[in-house]
């Protein structure tokens, strides 16, 4: 930590190897959603959906990525990235697929990966692939998707298509980015793609999702042997408002429902009992068949943590107006399956654009906590960053000082991590771009580089310049 009490501040240091990144996914930047031989995914159903995102925005032409790429790695070079996380979108590499069968491979949409990374390989930045963000082929949502155990097969084959063609440059493949996500905002709360609202639909996603990470890491392993297998979770750092039973409950179900019910099938090669216990009222599990967690019990070589901010619960009484600072209480059903007496209090503080209560430790204390009871296992922060109301100023510069504060105190805790001895091995600022923020559409900015979706230009923001510096020095200023 700084020591101000002599009045220096020490810089603090990270170890010299330590990989720097910027984070993206494929529907959020790319654009040319029907051009290339892609077809629909379930988010381009979604934002075509009146009334599912904000302002009817789509993914259609969002960043422009697919034309402009070679830009934003120029941009990626010029800011000393060392590497950079992106996603593949699915239905550019077998936008045939259907439940029973892969089908064949489009060569347009590995041409225009394959030149992605050779652009990176060329800038000196190494890629971290992520397989599976969200945008689902909607042939197979039209059959059930994640609910339906097949899509999972179907992934393990797509998985190795994709590890056979870019094995040799790609640092890293991560299965997938937030099962929690597509499993509960998708499946219970209808927020996001594909917009169901069946509690039994997302507890099958969450063992569809985690056999899909099972069977894509048995593929890469064999397709590409020398590359990474990562995942990325969305983990919580999970607190009861007091320490009354009936919130230090609360706090330990919705523990159960956002960590353990990934960390342990993949970590342990077992579902938590109490999470299955306090869903009994939904199902009885059956859909784990036998030899299922021997599938998804595929420990991976880095496990990829996203934290933005802390999570508060506490036992709802039923009576009082229900609060929910996890901003998802608004819907017309809630991610929080078979936990309807539990809510999440909103907090005092400061807040991102997001309503996102700002709170560094939480970073610390989960990649303390993975430390903890994971030893051994590699860690990577794969998402942090934040959404403020950016503008472009008269002097044509974007002068965020919010965001600088809190990558500051998120990248201190990272840090704080890293001296006690947790192998964290990277940083993923999300996002390189302004980019497509799924419900929100272009409503929220969490670029360090601004985009004007009227004219594509990239405005690099005071935080992209900030950023450069700690990239470039591998200190973290006071
Ligand atoms: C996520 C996704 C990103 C989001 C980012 C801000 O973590 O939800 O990986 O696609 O855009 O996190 O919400």
């Amino acid at each position: 930590m700084a020591d101000h009490a002599a009045g220096t501040s020490t810089v603090r240091s990270f170890p010299a190897d330590f990989a720097w990144g910027t984070a993206t996914a494929s529907y959020q930047i790319e654009g040319a959603a029907a051009e290339g031989g892609r077809t629909p995914s379930i988010w381009d159903t979604f934002s075509h959906t009146p009334g599912k995102v904000h302002d009817g925005d789509t993914g259609d032409v969002a960043d422009d990525h697919y034309h402009l790429f070679r830009d934003d790695v120029a941009i990626m070079r010029d800011l000393g990235l060392t590497t950079y996380r992106f996603s593949i979108a699915w239905p550019r590499i077998t936008p045939q697929v259907t439940p029973d069968e892969l089908g064949p491979v489009n060569p347009e949409g590995l041409a225009f990966y394959r030149a992605l990374v050779d652009e990176l390989v060329g800038a000196g930045i190494t890629p971290a692939i992520t397989l599976y963000h969200w945008d689902l082929p909607q042939a197979l949502e039209d059959a059930g998707g994640w609910a339906d155990r097949r899509t999972a097969e179907r992934f393990g084959e797509y998985a190795d298509v994709v590890a056979r063609e870019f094995g040799e440059h790609v640092g890293t493949f991560i299965t997938l980015n937030e099962p929690w996500c597509t499993a509960y905002l998708g499946y219970a709360a209808g927020v996001h793609a594909p917009g169901r609202t069946e509690p039994l639909a997302a507890l099958r996603a969450v063992h569809h999702l985690n056999l899909a990470h099972g069977l894509a890491a048995q593929a890469i392993r064999a397709a590409a042997p020398s590359a990474q297998v990562g995942l990325t979770l969305n983990l919580a750092w999970v607190r009861p408002a007091t320490d009354g039973e009936a919130d230090v409950d609360a706090a330990r179900r919705i523990d159960g429902l956002q960590n353990r019910v990934f960390l342990d099938p993949v970590l342990r090669g077992a579902y938590p009992a109490d999470v299955q216990a306090d869903t009994a009222s939904v199902t009885d599990w059956s859909f784990v068949l036998d030899g299922d967690l021997a599938v998804t019990h595929q420990v991976p070589d880095v496990l990829g943590l996203n934290y933005y901010s802390p999570t508060v619960v506490r036992r709802w009484d039923g009576v009082s107006p229900r609060e929910s600072a996890d901003g998802h209480g608004d819907g017309a059903a809630s991610p929080w399956v078979a936990a309807d007496d539990v809510e999440f209090p909103l907090q005092p503080g400061p807040k991102t654009a997001m309503g996102w209560p700002i709170d560094a430790t939480g970073m610390r204390e989960l990649l303390l906590r993975l430390h903890r009871e994971f030893p051994g296992l590699e860690l990577m922060v794969t998402e942090n960053g934040a959404a403020y109301d950016d503008v472009l100023d008269a002097d044509g510069g974007v002068h965020d000082v919010e965001r600088v504060d809190y990558l500051r105190d998120h990248l201190g805790a990272v840090l704080d991590a890293v001296e006690a001895g947790a192998p964290v091995r990277g940083y993923y600022l999300w996002s390189l771009l302004d980019n497509f923020e799924w419900s929100y559409g272009y409503s929220k900015r969490f670029g360090i580089v601004h985009v004007d979706y009227d004219t594509q230009v990239r405005t690099p923001k005071d935080s992209a310049t900030w950023y450069a510096d700690v990239v470039r020095t591998g200190q973290l200023p006071a």
